[in-house]
């Protein structure tokens, strides 16, 4: 099927781009242009020009300038402006729907729901602009009030991953924004084009509203643009998504400045399928959560942890639907699978298959790469289950592809102690219709993950929730609930309308 490419020229991509923007301007870059190859058919999209020091330098001071005039203008009309963000992206939806999934190689379908997802988080940012709420205390002392007041914090550096080339950054900026920050992207190498796309949009909108240079910045490039950011003091804050690894050298370099992170790093997680579940509903929770996005999310479900009695049953059911799962290219709406997104991810795959062999894993249903054609960018891999045991290296391990391990239990607290024996903690799921045992999961000994949902899958949260994890995962929270809170800085603030001057704690100090 010939590839049909429209909505590339609808998003304004051309051949070859500057990936470095203060929002309306684009700045041109003395940097080698990189490629972006699409997964999908191993074709090259285009190119783009990552930031060298000097426009990064550039960017950082338009940034900050912007930031003197942002902080004051109103959170409400500051959610005026992200309510347009709203609108542009429901009117190019269908387009960068499609570039997500060409660029990234997820199905058609999640690359309209992640558009959709962006989308969300700009409805939720609009009304919370007008709900930055602050506490009011009871003060000790007479004639004093005491109370809490957000201010905005200054320009946040939003590092993102491949897996979510455009809403993990919507998160974030969204929410920022009303806050009053403005933001500095830097997104994954792999899925620049995507960002370069949504900066464009972005720049449409603050070319209507006549807003300040500097209130949406891009920074294109490769891990030490990264380094940039979490090493620079005029960035308060580094929100950052992607390995462990990445996450360990981010946290590293801005704690020993004293700045604050939100990281939202690797994730291994579970559905514990009870005797107690209703079986079918079990099984496409476990499908989806393991194969959607090809197992590239980090709330891909890993493991499942079956209760012995419906265990030979449940196999026999997961193998008969992954003999039903078409794999294929993601932008025809028939296929469920996509390919990984390069061949280095394959390479992972197999790595991880092979070790899994030699540790006594046992494959249900067998993996393998693709080929032939439709398969020729060679990232098409089949998704694979193994029986294993829980103690095994590998299964301690996040493997960014579809392989889902599965494991027998007896009892519910063990069950929750193979669930918890891992160092990530970000989603968790039951799959019961006994009371006792999902409060007792969702107890506090129970799932110790920064999500836990009954009856559900582990992938796929919406944005109205905090997002992320424990652990490994990093301990950060983006998106909805109270998430906005880290991005301001709180002031407590007292007034004293009395004529004494009352000491707290009672301290006595006459002069
Ligand atoms: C990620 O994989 O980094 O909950 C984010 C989900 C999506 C977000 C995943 N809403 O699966």
């Amino acid at each position: 099927m010939k590839q049909n490419l429209d909505f590339l020229k609808g998003l304004h991509m051309q051949e070859s781009q500057s990936g470095v923007s203060t929002g309306r301007n684009w700045l041109a870059s003395e940097s080698q242009p990189v490629a972006s190859y699409s997964p999908v058919d191993g074709q090259c999209i285009g190119w783009f020009m990552p930031a060298a020091q000097a426009q990064y330098e550039q960017v950082i001071q338009q940034a900050v300038a912007a930031f003197q005039q942002w902080r004051l203008v109103p959170p409400p009309v500051r959610g005026e402006f992200v309510r347009r963000v709203g609108e542009k992206l429901r009117e190019y939806k269908q387009m960068l729907g499609q570039l997500v999934s060409y660029e990234m190689g997820k199905s058609l379908q999640e690359g309209w729901g992640e558009v959709q997802e962006m989308i969300d988080i700009c409805d939720f940012a609009v009304g919370l602009s007008r709900q930055l709420y602050g506490l009011t205390m009871a003060s000790e002392r007479p004639s004093h009030r005491m109370f809490e007041q957000w201010h905005p914090l200054g320009p946040v550096g939003v590092i993102t991953a491949f897996n979510f080339p455009v809403s993990v950054w919507s998160w974030n900026a969204m929410i920022a924004w009303v806050c009053g920050d403005v933001v500095v992207w830097k997104p994954s190498e792999k899925t620049t084009l995507c960002a370069i796309a949504c900066q464009r949009l972005i720049g449409e909108v603050m070319e209507e509203m006549q807003l300040p240079e500097g209130l949406s910045c891009l920074v294109s490039g490769f891990a030490e643009v990264g380094q940039w950011l979490a090493a620079d003091r005029r960035i308060p804050l580094v929100s950052a998504t992607g390995s462990v690894k990445m996450g360990r050298a981010v946290a590293a370099t801005v704690a020993s400045r004293l700045g604050r992170t939100i990281l939202e790093l690797s994730g291994n997680n579970a559905i514990i399928i009870s005797q107690h579940a209703d079986l079918d509903l079990a099984l496409r929770a476990a499908v989806f959560g393991a194969v959607g996005t090809a197992g590239q999310r980090c709330t891909t479900t890993r493991r499942l942890i079956v209760h012995r009695d419906v265990y030979d049953r449940f196999k026999e059911m997961l193998k008969h639907a992954y003999g039903q799962l078409r794999i294929g290219n993601p932008l025809d709406a028939s296929n469920h699978v996509g390919p990984l997104i390069d061949q280095q991810a394959v390479q992972q795959y197999l790595s991880a298959i092979a070790a899994c062999k030699q540790q006594g894993g046992k494959f249900l249903v067998e993996g393998g790469v693709l080929e032939g054609p439709g398969y020729e960018s060679g990232c098409y891999v089949k998704p694979c289950i193994a029986e294993v045991t829980p103690d095994m290296p590998i299964v301690q391990e996040e493997t960014f592809a579809p392989i889902l391990y599965i494991m027998p239990y007896q009892n519910l607290d063990e069950a929750i102690a193979i669930h918890n024996a891992m160092p990530q903690g970000l989603s968790s799921a039951i799959m019961t219709l006994n009371l006792r045992e999902s409060e007792y999961f969702l107890s506090a000994a129970g799932s110790d993950c920064g999500i836990a949902n009954v009856n559900l899958g582990t992938s796929g949260a919406e944005i109205g929730g905090a997002f992320g994890g424990e652990k490994d995962t990093g301990g950060g929270r983006e998106s909805g609930s109270d998430a906005w809170k880290n991005y301001m800085r709180r002031q407590t603030c007292t007034i004293n309308y009395g004529a004494a001057l009352p000491l707290a704690q009672g301290i006595r100090f006459e002069i």
